[in-house]
């Protein structure tokens, strides 16, 4: 039977990005999923802390997380939910991967570098690397690949961002079925599953994804906004001067980031969707007014169900999925520890 696993780390509220890249998959996949199939999905703190957080914040973002998830439709009583740190198994794998991951492979990924505003190229003995690089994030495809695989998932929803962590993954799973196996699947190597919406990229600088750290609040819409926050955001999204519509993602990047989402929510390429609007003389700000049009309704209600569930029972409701999302989620990790410690002879 299939298991599907991914996690989304509770670094703010998600985003337009993280919605249409994973979390829309996720809720889709809970949908459609055939009734042996188990679906589990982590807020991963321990992955948040890779990089310095407010220890109030990071409680909120926790909660706010969890509630973003059941707004937007996922079922506790169907899929697993739960925070990462509630389970103590995904930091014992972790452990026994990274004895044998090896650095040159962890140094050649690009997240660590761009967290830390780093080239593609920058190595972890340059100078700036040496002091910012914390092991943490040189590590966090570690935990990652440890997150999947004591899951035993089978296939991962995640964001064109996530790619190479995923292969990472499945190298990591090969590695120990080789070592320990005697080539039987001890550990799973999972399939990747990536979203149509491989990059929405940033409303203010549209080279850049849409991120839920870029300092600039115009840069993003969230989950929460109203429909008149998102029309705003959207409107003054930056484009070019020129005023026709062109898709054309090298040389005009933010109106190509607005056709593209506009091809999610139209199911038309975006070349086609160019083509049209340009025969019909449609400008720039024609084409911002559908875009806001689709997000609004693609977010239809996840605002106001996220406030009642938030403040639902004082709290006390999302305590309740938690406690429970981790008793399920350490029941699955657990059978896979047990497999883990018994091959290698511990
Ligand atoms: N811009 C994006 N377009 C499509 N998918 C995206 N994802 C993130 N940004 C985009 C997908 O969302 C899932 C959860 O991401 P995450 O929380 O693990 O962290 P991230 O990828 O680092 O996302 P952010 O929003 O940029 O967070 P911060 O600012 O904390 O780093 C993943 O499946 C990802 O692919």
């Amino acid at each position: 039977a299939k298991v599907i696993f991914s996690g989304i780390q509770p670094t703010g509220i998600p985003h337009l990005g993280n919605y249409l890249g994973a979390l829309q998959q996720w809720k889709r996949m809970q949908d459609e999923a055939a009734p042996d199939t188990k679906l589990i999905y982590s807020v991963v703190d321990l992955h948040a802390i890779t990089l310095p957080q407010q220890v109030g914040q990071l409680r909120q973002w926790r909660r706010e997380m969890l509630a973003a998830l059941l707004a937007i439709g996922l079922d506790p009583q169907r899929s697993v939910i739960f925070y990462q740190s509630a389970v103590q198994a995904h930091s014992e794998l972790m452990w026994i991967l990274s004895c044998t991951a090896s650095m040159g492979y962890l140094s050649r990924m690009t997240q660590w570098k761009s967290k830390l505003s780093l080239s593609e190229n920058a190595s972890v003995t340059d100078e700036k690397a040496k002091s910012a690089l914390k092991l943490g994030l040189f590590s966090y495809p570690v935990l990652q690949a440890a997150d999947i695989l004591v899951h035993r998932a089978t296939h991962v929803p995640v964001g064109e961002d996530q790619r190479q962590h995923l292969e990472f993954a499945r190298e990591c799973a090969t590695n120990f079925n080789h070592s320990f196996g005697n080539g039987s699947k001890l550990l799973v190597p999972p399939e990747t599953i990536l979203s149509p919406a491989k990059r929405v990229m940033s409303l203010q600088s549209p080279s850049s994804k849409m991120s839920k750290s870029d300092p600039n609040p115009a840069s993003r819409i969230l989950l929460t906004d109203s429909p008149s926050q998102i029309r705003k955001k959207i409107l003054s999204a930056l484009t070019d001067s020129t005023n026709a519509v062109t898709y054309d993602p090298i040389s005009r990047p933010g109106v190509s980031n607005l056709l593209s989402l506009l091809s999610l929510f139209e199911n038309k390429k975006p070349e086609e969707l160019a083509a049209k609007m340009a025969s019909q003389g449609a400008k720039l700000k024609d084409l911002k007014e559908r875009v806001a049009e689709g997000v609004v309704k693609a977010m239809d209600g996840v605002g106001e169900r996220f406030k009642e569930i938030m403040a639902r029972d004082g709290g006390k409701y999302l305590e309740g999925v938690a406690e429970d999302g981790a008793s399920k989620a350490r029941e699955s990790a657990d059978k896979t520890m047990r497999i883990v410690r018994e091959s290698m002879g511990m």
